[in-house]
């Protein structure tokens, strides 16, 4: 008998009917359970790991393999987002095999655990923040039949149901100590697993965060889990991981997630040096803050491998970044991406639209903005004001608004800034897209990418094929 099984549950990628989305969206396992997956194993617990979306599974289908698997205890990992659907699994787990415990970890339960208990009776007990020790400690209570409410960083409910909150956990694991992520667990890892279409060069791909935490404070943003205190992998241990993921999966392109990954010259051009000297041959992406970087580093980042950087930029408004409290100007941004450019990077813009203060004048500036900027892709997102962030205190205190929580997938707009209409955002979000991506040399760039790396095309014709059946079985159904 397993003795955990762990899930990422299905969730609303874009909205309803546009499945098709999923040939040329980022399919990324999640992190968060390739870690936790590696600690019990190392621990001794027998466990697997299903990731729904990926699989192509709906609630049904994920109810139905834990049933016929029996496992003691089934950990779901949590966003805003999939807590519907997860509510579901876990209830239709509790009509068969109501003995299963049912563990709930992930950023919107270290942003929202006790409300979300509350809400939801069918999740048996929370686990807070960084999840490696405390999930190790529940589990060998659960098999020894001891009290858990000794263990902190937990919410539970007791027989009488009530719910009891331990004490926090101190985050505090040595990345180096952790064991590498159980990719090994995944099913058809990696070629299921490929980022956004255009998102790198050639695969097969996989991500890794070399570091946690982040200590900004801009308000859109949800640090719940991992709090303000950055820790790092050493650069040789990072450099170990990615020899061990092309020897042992052949992959060749690396996507850190990390919130900060530039945040210690230091460390990153010891990180290049290794990858460099060593000629280790694999491209890499990262995310970047636009204050964080210089022509020298990228220069040597360059030559390390690296393919892309995304920047989170925002806005093209100096007042809207002054809202998000984002600590960055619009003109460190016009210097980051030149550069990067320069560097021979790409540059991936990250951009959000109707955030409050938002009108009808910063709209124009982003537009502006992105006209002259060199990227040579953008990502642009509806605000949603995620649990966990400042934001979502400022606009709603502590009410968990849950009747929104299936859309919040950056792809809604759940919130109207005061002086602009739903309408017009709309609107709006359709013409900096359409803007940016029908202009000629953003075209031609991506039609070069496809002829020299072809694996694009087959996507973008699944997703095409997809997309007409799914317009013409909709045409049917209206008429
Ligand atoms: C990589 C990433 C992605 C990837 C991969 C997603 C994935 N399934 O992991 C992609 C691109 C697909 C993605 C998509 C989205 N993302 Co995202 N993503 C991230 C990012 C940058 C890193 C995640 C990561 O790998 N962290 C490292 C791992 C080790 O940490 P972890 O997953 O949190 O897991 C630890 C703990 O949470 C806990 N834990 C987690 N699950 C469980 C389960 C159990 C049982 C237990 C005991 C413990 C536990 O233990 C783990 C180990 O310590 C984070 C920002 C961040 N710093 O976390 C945003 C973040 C998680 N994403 C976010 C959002 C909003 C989204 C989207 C909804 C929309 C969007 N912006 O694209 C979609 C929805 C995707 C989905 N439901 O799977 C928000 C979540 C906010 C919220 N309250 O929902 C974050 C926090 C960004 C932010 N700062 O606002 N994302
Ligand atoms: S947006 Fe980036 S820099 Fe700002 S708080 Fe979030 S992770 Fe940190």
């Amino acid at each position: 008998m397993m003795d955990i099984i762990f899930v990422n549950p299905p969730y609303e990628q874009i909205a309803k009917g546009f499945d098709c989305v999923k040939h040329i969206s980022n399919r990324s396992p999640s992190l968060g359970l390739l870690h936790l997956a590696a600690q019990v194993k190392k621990d001794g617990f027998t466990c697997s790991i299903i990731e729904s979306a990926i699989e192509g599974l709906n609630v049904e289908d994920v109810i139905d393999k834990i049933i016929q698997q029996k496992p003691t205890v089934v950990g779901i990992t949590l966003f805003t987002v999939g807590v519907h659907n997860a509510n579901l699994i876990a209830q239709g787990i509790k009509k068969f095999s109501p003995e299963i415990k049912i563990l709930v970890g992930g950023p919107h339960i270290s942003s929202m655990g006790l409300e979300t208990m509350q809400r939801f009776d069918s999740f048996d007990i929370a686990v807070l923040h960084e999840g490696e020790i405390t999930l190790s400690k529940l589990l060998f209570a659960l098999k020894n039949q001891e009290s858990i409410d000794i263990i902190e960083g937990i919410i539970y409910k007791d027989e009488k149901g009530n719910f009891h909150q331990t004490q926090p956990r101190k985050i505090q694991i040595e990345l180096d100590d952790l064991p590498l992520p159980a990719w090994e667990l995944l099913p058809n890892f990696p070629q299921q697993y490929p980022l956004t279409i255009f998102d790198f060069p050639k695969g097969p791909v996989a991500t890794f965060s070399a570091s946690r935490g982040c200590p900004f404070k801009c308000e859109f943003c949800d640090t719940s889990t991992f709090g303000a205190k950055i820790r790092y992998y050493s650069p040789s241990k990072v450099f170990e991981m990615m020899q061990h993921l092309q020897k042992t999966y052949g992959i060749v392109h690396l996507q850190f997630v990390d919130d900060l990954f530039v945040a210690s010259k230091k460390r990153i051009l010891t990180l290049c040096q290794l990858i460099i000297e060593n000629n280790f041959k694999m491209t890499w992406s990262c995310t970047a803050r636009v204050d964080s970087i210089n022509p020298e580093i990228l220069h040597q980042m360059k030559k390390a491998g690296c393919w892309e950087i995304s920047y989170g930029l925002e806005s093209g408004s100096n007042a809207m970044l002054k809202n998000m409290k984002k600590a960055t100007k619009v003109e460190q941004a016009i210097n980051a991406v030149n550069w990067t450019h320069e560097a021979g990077i790409r540059c991936k813009g990250l951009l959000m639209l109707g955030y409050p203060g938002e009108n009808e004048e910063s709209i124009e500036q982003t537009k502006e903005f992105v006209k002259h900027i060199p990227l040579t892709t953008m990502n642009l997102s509806k605000f949603t004001p995620y649990p966990g962030s400042p934001i979502y205190i400022k606009l709603y205190g502590t009410s968990i608004r849950d009747e929104d929580w299936d859309r919040m997938n950056g792809m809604n707009f759940i919130y109207t800034p005061e002086n602009i209409s739903m309408e017009t955002l709309n609107f709006e979000y359709r013409q900096i897209l359409e803007g940016f991506y029908r202009r000629p040399q953003i075209l031609l760039h991506y039609l070069k990418m496809s002829l020299k790396h072809p694996n694009h095309i087959f996507r973008l014709l699944k997703f095409a094929c997809c997309s007409f059946m799914a317009k013409r079985n909709q045409k049917a159904l209206s008429t």
